[in-house]
C-alpha cells in the first residue's frame, strides 16, 4: 500500500522530512544522543565520516569506528522528538521512499542511547554509569500506538498501586531493553536498573523551584518500587520512548546513562563533560561487538 505524501513527508531531494536522511545513509548500528554538540564528541574517534547533515536539533553523522559503520544522531530532548527520530530512521531503512511502500525485507537496527541522567537511588552513586535494563515511561507516547504486546502490563499495574499514581497523569508503561545489547554493554563498570522517562525536567522529575508538586514523595515512591529484582534507579527523558518504538518497529535498543546528578544527596557532578566522555569511550569499545 502506497503511503500518502501527507503521512510520509519527503524533502525535494527525497530525504525524510525532519532528519534530512536519504536511503543508504543509516548504518545498522545507531547511537542517539540528546545534545547535537555530543555527535562530534563521538565521531571524533571515527577513522572516517561519510557525511554530516543537520536540521533543527537533529544532527547526523555516519562513519566508521574500528571498521564498524555507525550512525550518530542527536534527538534533542524528550519522547516527542523520539517519535520523530525513531519513525524517520525506520522509514529510511524499511520503507522504499520512491514507491512509498514498506519493503518486503525489514531491517533491524541496533540503537544505543548515550545520555545523561540523575540518580534517585542510594545504590547508584554520582558519576557512575547505568545500563537501563527496563524503562518506565511517564509520557503517553506508547498509548497512541497498538502497544499491548510489548508492555510489561502486570508490572505497570503494580507500580500504579505502589505509588497511588494520580489518575490525571498519563498511565505509565514499562518496556524492556534488548537483552542481547544488555549483555554486550553491562559489566562490573556499570550499574543496572529501571530508568524512569519523564515528560519534563522540573516538576515531572520532582524538582521544586517555585511551584509545589502534586506528590512531594513521588521520587521516594519510585525508588522503593521493585520489579524482577530491579529498582527504579534514575530519571531522564527519552529511554522509554526509544525502547517502546524500537520494540514496535522490530529494532533492538539500549540506553546507557552517565549519572551527572544525585537527587538523593543533592549533588551535581564536578565534571559532567569528562564523565560523558568516559561513557562514550566505554560504549565505543563495546559497540564493535554488536
Ligand atoms: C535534560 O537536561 C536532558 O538530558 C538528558 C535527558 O534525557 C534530557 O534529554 O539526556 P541527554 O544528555 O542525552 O540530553
Amino acid at each position: 500500500m502506497k503511503i500518502k505524501e501527507s503521512e510520509l513527508i519527503l524533502n525535494p531531494n527525497g530525504s525524510v522530512y525532519h532528519l534530512h536522511l536519504l536511503p543508504g545513509q543509516v548504518a545498522d548500528a545507531v547511537i542517539t544522543v540528546g545534545d547535537s554538540d555530543r555527535v562530534e564528541e563521538i565521531t571524533k574517534y571515527f577513522e572516517n565520516i561519510e557525511f554530516t547533515v543537520q536540521n533543527r536539533e537533529f544532527k547526523t553523522q555516519t562513519g566508521s569506528y574500528k571498521g564498524k559503520r555507525i550512525t550518530v544522531i542527536s534527538t534533542g530532548i524528550g519522547t516527542d522528538n523520539i517519535d520523530i527520530v525513531l519513525n524517520e530512521l525506520d522509514a529510511v531503512v524499511n520503507i522504499d521512499l520512491k514507491s512509498r511502500t514498506v519493503k518486503d525485507q525489514l531491517k533491524s537496527l541496533d540503537i544505543i542511547r548515550i545520555g545523561t541522567s540523575g540518580s534517585i537511588n542510594q545504590e547508584v552513586p554520582l558519576d557512575s554509569f547505568l545500563v537501563s535494563e527496563m524503562s518506565i515511561g511517564f509520557d503517553s507516547l506508547m498509548h497512541f500506538y497498538k502497544s499491548d504486546g510489548v508492555e510489561e502490563s502486570e508490572a505497570t499495574q503494580a507500580f500504579i498501586t505502589h505509588t497511588g499514581w494520580f489518575s490525571k497523569k498519563s498511565e505509565p508503561y514499562i518496556i524492556k531493553a534488548s537483552e542481547r545489547l544488555v549483555k554486550i554493554f553491562k559489566s562490573d563498570l556499570t550499574k543496572s536498573g529501571i530508568t524512569a522517562t519523564n515528560i519534563g525536567f522540573y516538576g515531572p522529575q520532582g524538582r521544586v523551584l517555585r511551584i509545589p508538586l502534586q506528590d512531594a514523595e513521588i521520587n521516594k515512591k519510585l525508588a522503593s518500587f521493585q520489579y524482577r529484582g530491579l529498582n527504579i534507579t534514575n530519571m531522564e527523558m527519552e529511554t522509554a520512548g526509544i525502547y517502546g518504538l524500537s520494540k514496535l518497529l522490530g529494532h533492538n535498543a539500549l540506553s546507557l546513562n552517565a549519572l551527572i546528578a544525585n537527587r538523593v544527596t543533592g549533588e551535581f557532578s564536578k565534571d559532567p563533560k569528562k564523565l560523558v566522555e568516559r561513557l562514550i569511550t566505554y560504549a565505543l569499545e563495546r559497540i564493535t561487538n554488536v
